[in-house]
């Protein structure tokens, strides 16, 4: 009798959760990260002109190990190179008439002049043509604007322009989202935990890691645990990013939707002996807030567990959260693990009701 309670409580709290989850729907870009491919060769892509994959041993993609200029996600990036060139793929999965964007990071090949790059969907350019700059340590997040999908099929479209001479762009991490009811992703592919890379260098920390998915940069990075910046052992996993003095953390998230709320969650500690960074957090243009405060100074050096302020957005899509150093003075150092964003009060109050309600029956089914 109390199991079909519990169930039906349940059943009841999902149908609520659930209740707006109606739209959208799941569009796939294969060898999205260029993991498979090589000179001239790309799997999943048509190209034209130049084109290809590279782990730095062509020397498109830039492999330094002093800036860390090695792609975010995997350990390959897509290469376009020349006037004209391009890679194309053909996508499946589009609901009509629903929004898609599309985000994917770019960055130049080290020595070269700029080329332009454009981004095309369903023959619509969602990215117009642009200079792609050299971003040393990081690849450059870029987003599209709105697809308004006419068709279930559509082809996405990368396409450089150079005026003249040997001029590559580097891409990688290409995502389709769209608007579906759920939370943002802060699942494993955004690695919200920072295990990986896990070849953090003798000291077992790194600045600015490669494969990390996360861009870094200054003094951002990832640390194990008993690494030499002796972060406390890690809330979840064995290994947390680190923010030491005016570095940046920042990876790509979404979809978000115009007017609902969000929440985002967190672990931080304050590095011992050194003291803790003062960061803030944004989203887009929108600074997050803790206790109505716009900046957040760690203190402790045992983990916290941290909750922004319940905030509302006016954009649809993905967007790029970031977290960034403040302290440019001091040698201070905030650790973090466990990012990600948790579902709207609404639902929690639903879940707190529930489960109060469930609590009430139990008690007077005793007495
Ligand atoms: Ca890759
Ligand atoms: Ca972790």
């Amino acid at each position: 009798m109390k199991t079909a309670r519990v169930l039906w409580v349940l059943a009841i709290l999902c149908i609520a959760a659930a209740s707006d989850i109606s739209w959208g729907s799941t569009v796939v870009v294969q060898n999205a990260s260029f993991e498979t491919g090589g000179f001239g060769t790309l799997s999943s892509w048509t190209g034209t002109g130049s084109f290809g994959s590279d782990d730095g041993s062509i020397g498109y993609v830039n492999i330094d190990t002093s800036s860390n200029t090695i792609p975010p996600d995997g350990s390959r990036a897509g290469y376009i190179q020349g006037n004209g060139s391009s890679i194309s793929q053909s996508l499946s999965g589009f609901a009509v008439g629903s929004n898609y964007w599309v985000s994917y990071r770019e960055n130049l090949r080290r020595g070269n002049d700029s080329p332009n790059m454009s981004v095309s969907l369903g023959g619509t350019t969602i990215v117009s043509d642009h200079a792609v700059t050299y971003n040393g340590q990081y690849y450059q997040p870029v987003i599209s604007s709105a697809f308004p999908a006419g068709n279930a099929t559509n082809t996405l479209t990368f396409t450089t322009t150079v005026p003249s001479g040997d001029r590559t762009a580097l891409v990688d991490d290409v995502n389709v989202w769209t608007l579906d009811g759920n939370m943002p992703n802060a699942g494993p592919r955004a690695n919200s935990s920072f295990e990986t890379p896990t070849a953090l260098g003798p000291n077992g920390f790194t600045y600015g890691p490669g494969g990390a998915h996360w861009d870094f940069t200054g003094g951002g990075g990832i640390a194990r645990n008993g690494s030499d910046f002796s972060n406390p052992p890690a809330p979840d996993g064995t290994q947390v990013a680190f923010l030491q003095g005016s570095g940046i953390i920042f990876d790509v998230f979404g979809t978000f939707e115009a007017g609902r709320l969000y929440q985002l969650t967190f672990y931080d500690a304050a590095r011992p002996g050194f003291g803790g960074n003062t960061y803030q957090v944004t989203l887009g243009g929108q600074t997050l807030t803790f206790g109505g405060n716009t900046t957040r100074t760690s203190t402790s050096t045992s983990w916290s567990s941290i909750t922004s302020d319940v905030f509302t957005v006016t954009f649809d899509g993905p967007q790029v959260l970031t977290f960034t150093g403040l302290n440019s003075t001091e040698d201070v150092t905030t650790f973090f693990d466990l990012i990600q964003f948790i579902p709207e009060p609404s639902v929690l109050m639903l879940l707190v009701s529930g489960g109060l309600l469930l609590w009430r029956r139990r008690n007077l089914e005793r007495h």
